[in-house]
């Protein structure tokens, strides 16, 4: 599908290849837009001058006399020392060196010494013309082409974040968008219970001031700063995160010093590596959502400025991006642990949503262009069993191990799929097919019903069946849930009970254990159903799975169980993880005495959060036909085909 078919709200500048996408033509735009072969020609033309200039110079009869007394009217007194001049093999450095000293001696206009640095000037750009054909010569053609991809994306790149320096982002149509703002439930006791979350968020994030403000994550037990590895050194991850759940809670104050924060203080000019889907779906992801809600331009600004920054994790043989990224050199590669070498699908999977609007946003059609470069290579391939596999080698642009997997490692590619669809108004429709391709898929070879009757989700290795769900897996409740409506062969109902379905598992998964919030994973084999088996996985570190899957069932249903279920979590969050420094993961939930990990996650903010205080609130908080939550549960506008087309500012 054409990316244009995907971007109804922006005009593309004429010519939208990478390089004219800003309206910035090659003409336009400078030396530095030369192409490599431009340059190669140039250089060997170059070369050719001055092997010329050489032959005059050193085989004409008393040319160098010639030189110097004809054109610099040198005289003998002038000559330089002979230990400063430059002989064979004398260096440009050496060279401007000598020029720098005879400034400061006082000697302007040295016609020999002029001479001296033009000669070392020539020799040393003719052995660099040389050099860099050799090293042109010696590369393969595809490496070339890739040389010549890159040097025209680094423009394009370069005039963007101009464009955000300078002010220059598009106008934004914020009009249509809905439920961002909400009045109070009725029900009084539903009101106290949204109350009583607003409660725990004001708690999480005065923790997090007073003892980490600034940092990534809060420690709160030992009152300090968490720094995870997977933002580099970017910091602020609890900020950014926390800023659209502070926004619906009306919490204003809070909202204003994070939004200063942000202003003043988040900074993606360092040496740093991070993790491409991580700062994708919480930095990118709440920033944009922050500007949705609020209107507030900073938060644009930061969001492109990001964007740009990650593009060049896109430069590998197939566009299948790097896991992870130095967002200084621009240097991709992936998590050592891969298999082969791999990106993983739930990573380079989940940044279809956050990509499509920082097109929208930025007015430039490189991010799309990107993601629906992701999208092709996906839909192109072969699939076992119709089944996507976690690892795709980059290089190469096949598979990399047979393992599938609706937990992690695969997770939110399935939930991009579908929520493209949703988020582009319905008219993605290849998104659509793969989604329903996928989850049949699923459904035939992952999904199992326990002795019990308990529906599951399963890892699938190599045509071998793992019976082992994961709590990321409980997500697909609710995304079952909400794909149903448009699910094909009339099976919306179907779909809805899978949903169902999976969210009582879940909620099994909490209540067979002490604490009453559920494991990392849960086993269906050796005699158990729905719990921990390995010590390993019996952690819980504040995740939202579960209340999301609660979530989506309670707005398309409105089952009561599925507040009677996220209040039990309520109390056992309260219970269990709540200390005096804010909330702190377990680290065995079938234990009766609590073992704090000692990190409140910047996803508690973001997600757990905000998916309880939604399950308290009326539907027309955030109408699910008007918005879709990205994978952090950032919030991303539908974009309506209806929509006024914004043009793009040339000025
Ligand atoms: C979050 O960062 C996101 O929900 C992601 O998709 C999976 N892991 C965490 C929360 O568990």
């Amino acid at each position: 599908m054409p990316v244009g078919g995907l971007l109804p709200l922006f005009s593309s500048p004429a010519g939208s290849g990478l390089g004219g996408g800003l309206g910035g033509g090659r003409k336009g735009s400078g030396p530095a837009a030369f192409r490599l072969t431009e340059k190669f020609v140039l250089l060997l033309v170059f070369s050719a001058f001055i092997t010329l200039c050489f032959g005059a110079i050193f085989f004409l009869p008393d040319s160098s006399k010639l030189l110097s007394g004809v054109l610099f009217h040198s005289s003998p007194a002038l000559q330089p020392p002979a230990d400063r001049k430059p002989g064979p093999g004398a260096r440009a450095e050496d060279a401007a060196d000598g020029r720098a000293r005879r400034g400061e001696e006082g000697a302007p206009g040295d016609p020999a010494a002029a001479l001296e640095d033009n000669l070392a000037r020539i020799r040393e750009n003719h052995e660099r013309a040389l050099r860099e054909a050799k090293e042109t010569l010696q590369k393969l053609p595809e490496e070339i082409q890739r040389d010549i991809l890159m040097e025209k994306e680094k423009v394009a790149q370069d005039q963007l974040s101009n464009r955000v320096g300078f002010k220059m982002l598009p106008p934004v149509d914020l009009a249509p968008l809905v439920g961002a703002i909400d009045g109070e439930p009725a029900d009084a006791a539903i009101r106290e219970k949204r109350e009583k979350i607003k409660e725990m968020m004001k708690h999480a994030w005065n923790n997090y001031k007073r003892y980490a403000w600034g940092k990534n994550e809060l420690k709160p037990v030992s009152k300090g700063g968490h720094s995870s590895s997977l933002f580099g050194n970017i910091q602020g991850a609890t900020i950014v995160d926390a800023l659209d759940t502070l926004f619906i809670m009306k919490m204003k104050d809070e909202f204003e010093e994070a939004k200063a924060w942000v202003d003043e203080n988040l900074n993606f000019n360092m040496n740093a590596e991070v993790s491409v889907f991580e700062v994708n779906i919480r930095f990118v992801g709440g920033l944009i959502s922050a500007y949705y809600l609020s209107g507030e331009e900073i938060f644009r600004k930061k969001a492109v400025e990001l964007g740009v920054k990650l593009l060049p994790a896109f430069h590998t043989p197939s566009g299948i991006p790097w896991a992870l990224l130095n967002i200084k050199s621009g240097i991709g590669r992936n998590w050592p642990w891969a298999s082969g070498g791999s990106s993983i699908l739930a990573e380079f999977g989940t940044l279809h949503l956050e990509f499509i609007h920082l097109s929208y946003l930025s007015g430039n059609p490189i991010f799309a262009d990107k993601v629906m470069n992701i999208r092709t290579v996906l839909n192109n391939l072969e699939k076992p069993q119709g089944l996507y596999p976690n690892y795709l080698n980059p290089n190469s642009g096949q598979w990399a191990q047979y393992h599938v997997s609706v937990g992690g490692l695969g997770d939110s590619f399935y939930e991009y799929l579908l929520k493209a669809w949703l988020m582009s108004d319905k008219t993605d429709l290849q998104a659509k097919k793969m989604y329903f391709d996928a989850i049949k898929a699923i459904e035939t070879h992952l999904i199992r019903k326990s002795r019990n009757g308990l529906t599951y989700i399963a890892e699938w290795k190599g045509g071998l069946l793992e019976h082992k769900m994961g709590h990321l897996t409980c997500f697909a409740g609710g995304m079952f849930a909400l794909g149903a409506d448009d699910a094909p062969e009339g099976l919306t109902q179907h779909y809805l009970q899978l949903g169902a379905e999976i969210a009582r598992t879940c909620h099994e998964s909490y209540n067979r254990t002490f604490v009453k919030l559920g494991p990392e994973a849960f086993r269906f084999d050796g005699g158990v159903e729905a719990i921990a088996t390995r010590q390993n996985e019996k952690y819980y570190i504040l995740r939202p799975e579960v209340v999301e899957t609660y979530m989506y069932m309670w707005r398309l249903t409105h089952d009561p169980k599925y507040r009677k279920w996220a209040w039990e979590a309520v109390e056992a969050l309260e219970k269990h993880c709540r200390v005096k420094g804010g909330y702190s993961g377990l680290r065995d939930v079938y234990f009766h005495k609590e073992s704090y990990d000692d990190v409140q996650q910047s996803f508690f903010l973001a997600e757990t959060l905000k998916y309880l205080y939604l399950i308290f609130s009326d539907d027309d908080l955030l109408p699910l036909e008007h918005w879709i939550f990205n994978t952090e549960a950032h919030l991303l506008p539908v974009l309506s085909r209806n929509i006024k087309k914004v043009e793009v500012n040339e000025k």
